[in-house]
């Protein structure tokens, strides 16, 4: 008798606690769901780190029911970002077009009803290390709390998974250091002179500076060439008599305005005399100074002609 009170009293308890713990989760509402952008993360990367950090995205990972409302909101005082449906692979974006902020102006909104279930992926078009996901779940899985906890600790393995893939992507572009090649060429056009650079490499920040007889015809300093070619123009047409002097000195290679997840040659400088017989096909370089050599993948591309 006194065995069954007992039992019957821990049954009593097990159900209540379990209906407490339940609570939370089975009252949970998902039906809408707010995202915001992270102060300065159109600056500075020290929101995703590599994917390490806290997210970029404020929820990084948002969950909504099927029919509910996701409120995008730029919060950011200091930038437009965006919120892109799709994947980044490395600066790679791919939009899925499943929804399009469009570029959000600091403290602009957009809604979006998901139609579907599953897990969706976004970016900031902008910023691509900006990215977070919202998941998208069956408004009935809310009444089972135990398979909507499971559903979640899934998502949330696939996500972590999806985010060391992510993250070991980045080291292992980061830990090559590459030999960066700068070829110098030019050509004229109307009153000045046009100068293309190419690189073997993406990304790369560098100061360009332009001097024709011992005066500055041209300085920029934290250029960034997203492509392989940059082209600047430069007002001052050169001679034999007064050659323009066009100097290219590397500051790093990675996202501009995060200098401090920059890798590859800094310091490096690249001259070329730009003198109108060369013409338009013309290259020079006249130094390469190789401070690292590990992997070059677009060597044959580059061979300087003289
Ligand atoms: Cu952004």
């Amino acid at each position: 008798m006194k065995t069954k009170a007992i039992s019957s009293i821990f049954v009593l308890f097990a159900i209540a606690a379990g209906m407490a713990s339940m609570a939370p989760d089975a009252f949970a509402d998902h039906a809408e769901v707010a995202i915001v952008t992270v102060d300065e993360s159109g600056f500075s990367q020290t929101c995703a780190e590599a994917q390490g950090g806290s997210g970029c995205y404020v929820p990084v990972t948002a969950t909504v029911d099927v029919g509910g409302v996701v409120t995008m909101t730029n919060t950011d005082p200091t930038g437009v970002h965006t919120f892109t449906s799709g994947t980044v692979d490395g600066f790679a974006p791919s939009p899925d077009g499943v929804f399009d902020t469009g570029v959000l102006m600091s403290g602009d909104a957009f809604e979006w009803v998901p139609e579907a279930a599953g897990e969706q992926p976004y970016y900031c078009m902008l910023h691509t290390w900006m990215i977070g996901t919202i998941i998208v779940q069956e408004a009935a899985a809310e009444e089972h709390a135990d398979d909507h906890a499971a559903e979640e600790a899934a998502a949330a393995e696939e996500a972590a998974a999806a985010e060391e893939a992510e993250h070991a992507a980045m080291e292992h572009a980061e830990a090559e250091d590459v030999e960066l090649m700068v070829m110098i060429s030019d050509s004229q056009v109307m009153g000045g002179t046009q100068i293309e650079l190419e690189f073997n490499v993406l990304h790369v920040n560098y100061d360009l500076t332009a001097t024709q007889n011992g005066e500055v015809v041209f300085e920029e300093t934290g250029l960034h060439s997203m492509e392989l070619i940059a082209t600047h123009q430069i007002d001052a047409v050169g001679s034999d008599d007064n050659p323009i002097n066009v100097k290219v000195e590397s500051l790093g290679i990675g996202a501009p305005g995060n200098s401090d997840n920059w890798t590859g040659p800094v310091g490096q400088v690249t001259t070329a005399q730009v003198v109108p017989e060369f013409g338009t096909i013309a290259m020079m370089v006249l130094a390469v100074a190789i401070i690292s050599i590990v992997a070059v993948t677009a060597k044959s591309r580059v061979v300087p002609r003289f």
